[in-house]
């Protein structure tokens, strides 16, 4: 099995999913500054050209960041970072889509938007980017009093994928230079416990 990888906010939700877990997989870095992800090579893998992928030892190819956690999940269902039963498992659910789209979402697509790198792979609208500014500011204001019952995870008493969706949105908002909005005390305890946490701290400072 092997992990195709970079420094990239999808591969970095792989890459803590694995190191919660304590899993060791053989990785293969690819270069995507230098057009790693567009080579024939590559594409073969993924066609839409996107890490993180996962190759199995019979040569099937998983991408999509969650669905190759919930691979993982089934090998090694402990600690259970997708929810232990039912009722556990669509919470994490619900909240993990609610940081997708509402947190994660609007700092990745201002990223998307207004990043160098992003130029000659989409129509970069800059009134679109400065539309989801705002827009991140006003979703972190959405999720401070969600939290304000002092979980202290996003989708309860556990570390779940949810906090590493929220950690791929701290990680964007890190390297575009656009902070969460200040004031709101909740969302921002839970920030700082997820920057402290030992998966998440060393594979930022790899980035920086
Ligand atoms: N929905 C996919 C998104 C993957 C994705 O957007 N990957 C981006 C980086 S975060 C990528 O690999 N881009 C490479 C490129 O544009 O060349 C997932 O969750 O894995």
């Amino acid at each position: 099995m092997k992990l195709y990888d970079a420094m990239t906010p999808n591969s970095l939700r792989v890459n803590v999913f694995l190191a919660e877990k304590g899993i060791e997989v053989a990785r293969e870095k690819i270069d995507v500054m230098q057009g790693g992800t567009r080579t024939p090579a590559f594409l073969a893998k993924n066609s839409l050209g996107e890490l993180p992928v996962l190759e199995l030892d019979d040569g099937r190819i998983l991408t999509e960041s969650v669905a190759i956690c919930r691979y993982f999940e089934a090998l090694h269902p402990k600690p259970s970072l997708l929810g232990e039963d039912a009722v556990k498992a669509a919470m994490v659910e619900m909240w993990n889509r609610r940081i997708e789209f509402h947190i994660f979402g609007p700092i990745g697509d201002m990223g998307r938007h207004t990043l160098a790198f992003f130029a000659d792979r989409l129509e970069q609208i800059p009134a679109y980017a400065a539309s989801q500014k705002p827009l991140f500011a006003e979703n972190w204001a959405w999720l401070d009093p969600e939290m304000c019952d002092r979980r202290p995870f996003i989708a309860g008493e556990a570390f779940t994928i949810a906090d590493i969706t929220g950690m791929a949105a701290i990680f964007v908002s890190d390297i575009t230079g656009t902070p969460p909005p200040g004031g709101c005390d909740h969302a921002g305890a839970w920030a700082e416990r997820m920057r402290a946490r030992e998966s998440f701290a060393s594979l930022r400072q790899k980035a920086v």
